[in-house]
């Protein structure tokens, strides 16, 4: 339509250089090209939909994951405005898609732009790194449509016809030529939005993936908010107050908090700055840690439940059992940190805490009883600490008595370079003296472990220290623990946990994991942490080499037997049952040479997840456990519980 037509000016030459250096770097715009970068594809759009809930216009945001790995995002807001732009020439909706940075330089106030999760660069990027997009504006009584391929304009904005609604949608399919899969992850974006909707109040969130016969679907709508996300958070753990406290103030820094007690004995605080995750905390995290400890205390001192000889709670103590959620809008946030998501604005910690000061001190005085029991868990920490402190000085002692520092069944490997080094933790003696046998001792060293395994999910720090089970592994790994973790130290860049494929081979796995969890997180972020796959099957004929197996289905072994030309009644099968039935040279050839073997990297991409199924599988309720198995029953099949 001729509203429309233009002729190219200065700023539209810049305009596809600036989309034209996103497609060369893209890592610098979206952090990577991984599925994670591709994620943040769906971000970027999904934060334009819930800025203009922020500011009031849209209540509902419908995401489907279409057959073919196609997004489509849909908002019922006021449309992205369909104007002409007085300084490109084109139509404001065309600007935003076209321009870097255009969408938050002009219209659009929420106030407090979300936009871009990590990165804020919003939907040109998008626009700049799909194959195709294409942008439906229902709004001013018509229905508006552009369409872009690889960031270049194929369809100027034009009007397609008239519609009474207002609201945005928009489609677009990545480009493959930039990223290394297309295939969405529908659990994470689940987990993202469902994080989106508890942190907009009675925002509806639709998800719908239409890639498998039946679609998948979830809808989140929380009009509690951060209670709702500290509920869902503490679903499986034993909760100290049914619930949880609110704190939520306006003004010209929102602060909205959630926290609730439980009997566990982690700490659980998840911040949050314009709805981005602040996971490396910053000056709100301060303010709230530096205001619960002072409440704490005086109040503690006021009611004489801490005596005139007694020290003070520390920190520490007073957040054990803490679920929480802090919230905050600020209106130039500062990110700084190693991955850019720790907020360095420092009047924030003052805001925070003299909110929470003045909320948490009203709310003990009015709630004597849950006070209490915060207190009694708080100081019993306390005691448990102190008892801490005193076990790691004894076991500090007692190694340096010992000539070697490291455990007696440590079997090292002779190189002493953390980068190539990596370490066995196997189950059970005899896989153990197999893999001592079998390994390449120039850099594999093989730590057995025998017995019950500690439960750390029920268990405190000073019960950690000095246990004969954890301590092997403790010192093997030779960084540390909990609060002293220096990842710096740690003797051996791969941690490998290799346990039989059955039973008991899960339930050490899962013990060991939630104990590097709770214990030596950055192991796990560090990306050190790694599961041995040992194979299920070994098929063997006479002439023909050995196929070994690692899946339970066994269809595509039968193909490639097909293809050696071997028929199947012509095999013999065996099935592995543990990892003690493979001679060491079987066991290297399948578990353990580098070469051949298959391991699976533990990552942590979702903490707040992860935390959830922890409590669940190792911890207390059994309810949420039970449901949990029934619906992931294929992923805990092999779990003792
Ligand atoms: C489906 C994903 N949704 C969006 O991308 C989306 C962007 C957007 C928007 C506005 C309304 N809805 C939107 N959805 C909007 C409208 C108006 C003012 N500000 C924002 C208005 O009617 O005045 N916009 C986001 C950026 C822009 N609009 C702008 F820069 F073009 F103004």
């Amino acid at each position: 339509m001729e509203k429309y037509e233009h002729e190219y000016k200065a700023e539209q030459i810049q305009v596809l250089e600036g989309l034209e250096a996103v497609r060369k770097r893209p890592g610098m715009y979206i952090g990577s090209v991984s599925v994670r970068g591709l994620h943040h594809l769906v971000y970027e759009i999904v934060d334009n939909a819930v800025d203009e809930a922020l500011a009031g216009y849209c209540k509902n945001i419908h995401i489907t994951i279409e057959p073919g790995n196609i997004i489509c995002v849909e908002d019922d807001g006021r449309g992205i405005p369909v104007d002409k732009h007085a300084k490109t020439g084109l139509s404001a909706a065309e600007t935003v898609y076209t321009v870097l940075h255009a969408g938050g330089k002009f219209g659009g106030d929420s106030g407090y732009k979300v936009s871009g999760g990590l990165h804020g660069v919003g939907a040109s990027v998008v626009n700049a790194l799909s194959e195709w997009t294409e942008v439906t504006i229902e709004r001013d009584g018509g229905i508006f449509q552009m369409s872009f391929e690889r960031g270049k304009t194929v369809k100027h904005l034009e009007r397609i016809g008239d519609s009474k609604r207002t609201g945005t949608k928009v489609r677009f399919y990545a480009d493959n030529t930039i990223f290394e899969t297309l295939d969405y992850e529908y659990e994470v974006l689940e987990n993202r939005f469902r994080e989106m909707a508890f942190l907009t109040k009675g925002l509806n969130i639709e998800l719908e993936d239409q890639r498998e016969e039946v679609p998948r679907k979830a809808q989140f709508c929380f009009e509690g908010g951060l209670i709702s996300f500290v509920e869902y958070l503490n679903k499986s753990k034993e909760k100290l107050h049914p619930q949880p406290i609110y704190i939520e103030k306006d003004g010209e820094f929102p602060v909205e908090i959630a926290i609730q007690y439980t009997t566990s004995y982690s700490e659980n605080i998840y911040t949050f700055v314009n709805n981005i995750n602040t996971v490396e905390g910053g000056t709100h995290l301060e303010g709230f840690k530096r205001s619960i400890t002072k409440v704490f205390n005086d109040y503690a001192r006021a009611k004489n439940i801490l005596k005139d000889k007694d020290a003070n709670l520390q920190g520490d103590d007073i957040r054990e059992g803490i679920t929480a959620v802090i919230s905050v809008k600020v209106k130039e946030p500062q990110f700084e940190g190693q991955t850019k998501t720790k907020l360095g604005n420092s009047e924030v910690a003052g805001i925070v805490q003299t909110i929470v000061n003045e909320h948490l001190a009203n709310f003990l005085e009015e709630n004597p009883n849950i006070a209490k029991a915060i207190l009694e868990k708080c100081i019993s920490a306390s005691r448990a600490r102190e008892a801490a402190r005193k076990a790691r000085e004894l076991a500090r002692k007692k190694t340096s008595l010992e000539t070697a520092t490291l455990p007696g069944k440590l079997a090292d490997c002779s190189s002493k370079n953390p980068e190539e080094c990596e370490v066995y933790i196997v189950e059970g003696d005899s896989a153990g003296g197999s893999a001592k046998q079998g390994r390449d001792r120039n850099f594999q060293a093989i730590l057995p472990l025998w017995g019950k395994m500690l439960n750390v999910e029920k268990a405190r720090a000073d019960k950690i220290y000095g246990n004969d089970k954890l301590n092997p592994v403790i010192l093997a790994v030779g960084a540390g623990i909990g609060p002293d973790f220096d990842i710096t130290k740690i003797r051996y860049g791969k941690v490998i946990i290799m346990a039989d494929a059955d039973v008991d081979g899960a339930h050490i796995r899962t013990l060991l994991l939630t104990f590097f969890f709770r214990y030596m997180r950055p192991l796990i972020e560090n990306g050190n942490v790694y599961l041995a796959q040992p194979p299920l099957y070994k098929f063997s004929k006479k002439g023909m080499e050995d196929l070994y197996w690692y899946e339970d289905d066994m269809t595509g072994a039968f193909k490639i037997l097909e293809e050696r030309g071997v028929e199947r009644d012509q095999v013999s099968i065996q099935r592995y049952k543990g990892l003690g039935e493979m001679n060491p040279e079987q066991l290297w050839e399948t578990t353990m040479n580098p070469e051949t073997r298959i391991l699976i990297k533990v990552t942590m991409d979702d903490a707040i997840s992860a935390d959830g199924t922890f409590s669940l599988l190792m911890g207390d309720e059994v309810n949420p456990r039970r449901e949990f198995i029934e619906q992931n029953a294929k992923f805990v099949k092999n779990l003792d519980i």
